[in-house]
């Protein structure tokens, strides 16, 4: 007979635009499925395919789990371990930790961590040890999206002030610029750009499936859209379309991009991006058809140039006047303080040690790993840089010195945790209380416990207080309980409630639609938009953005796309076997009909892909999904499962865009071949 049958709320904490409500149906206390809420008004019912596999198999699945601390057994990068008690797990890293402040200083102690879980407490919390430890902090967004971070901070004074999707009820045109919504936020793809009365308008090199249902597709190379940026305010110029009253009144700066407009015509840029004319001049109609959404996908800013071509985007939507009204507006990303929720109450940068050291970014993250003076012990937390970042072949090799001291906290065995000296097993979402929010709707979801964690697993947050307590610690801000910290969260941010009421309901939303800068005051120097900026000017960029676009590859190179999969989550997932048989036994990559048949490649050929940083054996698919030059093998394999050990970041030398020293994986350039076995 089966037990007494109930169904907890929580909150998806993946790093993914949707931000879903589940519904954990529970028989016993133990977890028996996993679903979306049909109460929460993203997932309406129903999880993503990836969650609903992943959720009902291998996370739920103890065997697939790490359950119990450990530490190394055999040689380094290994992967063998033995089980120990936690306190002698805390003791082996304290000791290291105290040693290494002692002889050295906390900065030698290089901590990487992400978007793993993006759940508040699991998220940020832990960052109150590392502020007391001094320990330096590889910079978090440089792997994914600080570019535009740093280049929406020039124009608009913040880049987490992102338009309410409920305003698209009176928006006229949806631009989606560089975002795959299909696979990166596939209940927006599936509810929101269809329910819109707006015409939807998606510019990518890649016909996904948003792509390929929207009303217009522009499908240009990589790293040209400043080129189409600068012709669409062209058009918009000829034909009396800016709203120069509202430049005048909200923007410094117009007059030294009008000054670079005349010779940027549709034709022009035809030529610089390989997008027929007549479609720019479409897409620029229909953006200034009335009030318009922009959405600057993170996809768009991981170019060489991507936070010019940001900054470039973001002067159309000025020049049509997209700003603090119904139905207009520009999307990054939406941070907390709709919701009244500052990161900081988590986080306490208070903490930080007099000496705190400066954050490198991501793509420096083998070199400062590789100096032995430098970093003596590297932890990875929330994050698998053994599989998603750059330079992997060096890296990997730097992660077996017997002098770094590699500490790993994760859910799962990973490649990371492979190469650990000690490995330390967290709970996953499903076990602990905690708060997340959508960082696209303005939701705010519990995260509430469903189950008791596997074994010994703990949270993050459990994880850092135990450790704070092994180096003999005493602020009692390391020591804070979760259910404190939600309830000063809760209690003063906009909903003004407590765990209790949020769980029970499941998620919060404050009434909108909000308008965004309804008081069109904008937080940069000049309290204006800044189209020009000073503070860009100061770091050695242009004032103002320029029409410059990528040159085509030369020398048979061709532009390798590496975004995301819709059956994965990251890196995450690819250890759920119904996700790994449905991804097959090795990379795919697209290659569009005419560069197959330049390279004698044909549908299902064993080929390799190679540049100065590595190779990657994979196999065709062709079609034109892809435009002429340009690969496509999505993210998120995991090397240790492959037969080749490696992944597509084999081949990315983790070169720095031109803003926010952040990550261009969608720059990287390949040769490739056909493979002499099959
Ligand atoms: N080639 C290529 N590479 C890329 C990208 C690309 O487009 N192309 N994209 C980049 C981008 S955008 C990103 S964001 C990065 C992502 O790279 P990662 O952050 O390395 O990828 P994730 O899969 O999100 O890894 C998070 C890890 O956190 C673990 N985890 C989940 N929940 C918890 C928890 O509660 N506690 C702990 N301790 N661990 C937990 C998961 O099991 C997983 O191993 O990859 C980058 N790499
Ligand atoms: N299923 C799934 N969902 C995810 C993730 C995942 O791995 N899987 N990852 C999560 C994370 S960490 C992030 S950061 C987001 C990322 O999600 P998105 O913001 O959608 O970013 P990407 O997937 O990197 O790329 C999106 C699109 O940008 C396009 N692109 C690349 N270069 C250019 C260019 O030069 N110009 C234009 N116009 N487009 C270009 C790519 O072709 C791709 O279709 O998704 C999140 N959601
Ligand atoms: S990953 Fe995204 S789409 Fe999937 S369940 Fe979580 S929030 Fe929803
Ligand atoms: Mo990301």
């Amino acid at each position: 007979m089966p037990g007494p049958k109930d169904i907890v709320k929580t909150t998806c904490p993946r790093d993914c635009y949707d931000g879903c409500g589940i519904a954990v149906i529970r028989r016993d206390g133990r977890i028996s499925k996993v679903v979306g809420d049909p109460d929460h008004p993203t997932s309406r019912g129903a999880l993503c395919g990836k969650c609903a596999l992943a959720y009902n198999g291998v996370f739920l699945d103890p065997a697939a789990r790490l359950t119990q601390p450990l530490v190394r057994s055999g040689p380094k990068g290994g992967g063998q371990f033995r089980p120990v008690p936690w306190d002698e797990a805390i003791g082996r890293v304290t000791d290291r930790f105290k040693a290494i402040v002692a002889e050295t200083g906390g900065h030698a102690i290089v901590h990487a961590h992400y978007t793993g879980t993006c759940s508040m407490l699991a998220g940020g919390f832990p960052m109150r040890f590392f502020h007391r430890l001094g320990a330096t902090e590889v910079e978090p967004d440089s792997i994914c999206n600080n570019a535009g971070h740093v280049a929406l901070g020039y124009v608009l004074g913040t880049s987490a002030d992102g338009f309410d999707p409920r305003t698209a009820k009176d928006t006229a045109c949806i631009l989606v610029w560089g975002a795959n919504p299909s696979a990166s936020a596939p209940h927006a793809h599936k509810h929101w750009l269809q329910e819109t009365p707006a015409k939807v308008v998606v510019i990518d090199p890649v016909r996904h499936a948003t792509a390929a249902e929207a009303d217009l597709h522009l499908q240009p190379r990589p790293g040209t859209d400043a080129a189409l940026a600068f012709a669409m305010l062209h058009v918009l110029r000829r034909d009396g379309l800016i709203d120069r009253a509202f430049l005048d009144a909200h923007t410094v700066g117009w007059d030294e991009i009008e000054a670079l407009l005349e010779p940027c015509t549709p034709a022009w840029a035809a030529v610089a991006s390989g997008v027929p004319a007549e479609r720019i001049e479409q897409a620029a109609r229909l953006y200034a058809a009335g009030p318009a959404l922009l959405w600057l996908g993170q996809g768009l800013q991981r170019q060489r140039q991507g936070g010019n071509i940001f900054r470039a985007c973001a002067a159309l939507a000025a020049a049509r006047g997209n700003f603090g009204k119904p139905g207009a507006g520009l999307y990054y990303l939406n941070g907390g303080r709709s919701r009244g929720i500052d990161s900081r109450t988590v986080n306490a940068p208070r903490l930080k040690t007099p000496d705190y050291p400066a954050s490198f970014s991501q793509m420096d993250l083998t070199r400062r790993l590789e100096d032995e003076a430098a970093t003596r012990a590297f932890v990875t937390w929330n994050i698998n840089p053994a599989a998603s970042s750059p330079e992997q072949a060096r890296l990997h090799r730097t992660l077996t010195r017997e002098s770094l001291y590699n500490v790993a906290i994760d859910i799962f065995p990973t490649d990371t945790t492979a190469f650990a000296d000690v490995v330390l097993p967290a709970a996953s979402f499903l076990e602990f209380d905690d708060l997340a929010e959508s960082y696209f709707h303005l939701t705010l979801g519990a995260q509430a416990k469903c189950q008791e964690p596997p074994g010994e697993a703990l949270p993050n947050q459990e994880i850092f207080r135990r450790l704070a307590r092994g180096m003999g610690w005493t602020e009692p801000e390391l020591f804070e309980d979760d259910a404190s910290i939600i309830a000063h969260i809760l209690k003063r941010s906009v909903f003004a409630t407590d765990f209790a009421t949020l769980k029970a309901k499941g998620w919060m939303i404050p009434p909108g639609p909000v308008i965004m800068f309804a008081d069109l005051k904008f937080p940069t120097p000049s309290g204006r938009i800044e189209l020009a900026s000073a503070a860009a000017a100061a770091d050695g960029h242009p004032r103002v953005p320029q029409p410059w676009f990528d040159a085509p590859t030369e020398g048979g190179r061709l532009r390798l796309l590496s975004p995301a999969d819709v059956w994965l989550m990251n890196d995450s997932y690819f250890n759920e076997p119904k996700i790994a048989s449905k991804l097959g036994p090795e990379p795919i990559v697209m290659f569009h009909p005419s560069d197959a048949r330049r390279l004698n490649i044909g549908e299902g050929d064993a080929i390799e892909l190679g540049n100065a940083t590595g190779t990657l054996a994979a196999r065709a698919r062709i079609g034109d999904a892809v435009p002429e030059g340009t690969l496509l093998s999505h993210k998120g394999r995991w090397p240790g499962r492959e037969r080749q050990r490696r992944n597509v970041n084999a081949l990315n030398p983790g070169q720095k865009s031109d803003m926010g020293e952040s990550s261009c994986v969608h720059g990287i350039e390949v040769t490739a071949r056909r493979r002499a076995t099959t």
